[in-house]
């Protein structure tokens, strides 16, 4: 008798060139497979897919239960070479042929040490509007990456989210309160991918492990 479930679970990184997509994306994945380094360019112009298993994840019903990680990185907007269309229709089309059984989750990456203001809302938010559908906000969590600047200045993450401007406060009230803040300082990358998976998960579990086709 098979003792062993398998769950996948397909993630998709969406945020402004240079808010720490790739990053995560490493982070997620427990390896460097991203680009991701200092540069004066987009560097992500494709999206791309990486998957990872995680045995013994969990165990549900007396059976061990192992967690697949699907992964998909896309361009950043404002694109230091692609326009607005080109990134959309390349996040669309990734998104359908390599999420054909739906999406679990898209991470609107944000950096935690930059105000939100309406162009990012334009490029970002709008981004996700635009592909998700109307039920975006049912499948989205917000990570505030750069956590690691907070503790820097020793702001706590209730204080900040209190004097949050009032863009980011509306958009995690639209997102049903899901957020993350993302520390990658002093952690290595299997910690952070057990802290991010975990949150992750949960949001995943309040869906009931539901997913969004996208057309
Ligand atoms: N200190 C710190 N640096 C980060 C964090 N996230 C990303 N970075 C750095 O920010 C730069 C851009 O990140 P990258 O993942 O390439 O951004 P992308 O363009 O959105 O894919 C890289 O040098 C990362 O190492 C974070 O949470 N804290
Ligand atoms: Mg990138």
């Amino acid at each position: 008798m098979d003792d062993t479930f398998e769950i996948t679970v397909n993630l998709l990184l969406l945020g402004k060139t240079k808010s720490g997509k790739s990053s995560l994306g490493n982070s997620l994945i427990g390896s460097y497979e991203f680009e991701s380094q200092f540069s004066p360019h987009s560097l992500t112009k494709e999206c791309r897919l990486c998957k990872m298993r995680i045995p013994e994840f969990a165990r549900r019903m007396g059976k061990e239960l192992s967690l697949r990680l699907q992964v998909l990185d896309t361009p950043g907007l404002p694109h230091s070479t692609l326009n607005r269309e080109e990134v959309k229709g390349r996040v669309k089309r990734a998104l359908s042929q390599q999420f054909a059984e739906g999406l679990h989750m898209a991470l609107l990456v944000l950096r935690a040490d930059i105000p939100l203001c309406e162009e990012d809302n334009q490029h970002t938010v709008k981004l996700a509007e635009d592909l998700l559908g109307p039920n975006w906000k049912n499948f989205t969590t917000v990570v505030l990456t750069h956590g690691d600047k907070l503790r820097e200045s020793q702001i706590k993450e209730e204080e900040y989210l209190k004097s949050a401007p009032k863009m980011l406060s509306g958009l995690l009230e639209n997102v049903h309160g899901r957020y993350i803040f993302r520390d990658p300082t002093d952690r290595t990358l299997r910690e952070e991918r057990a802290i991010l998976v975990a949150r992750i998960m949960d949001f995943i579990r309040q869906n009931s492990y539901q997913s969004l086709q996208v057309q």
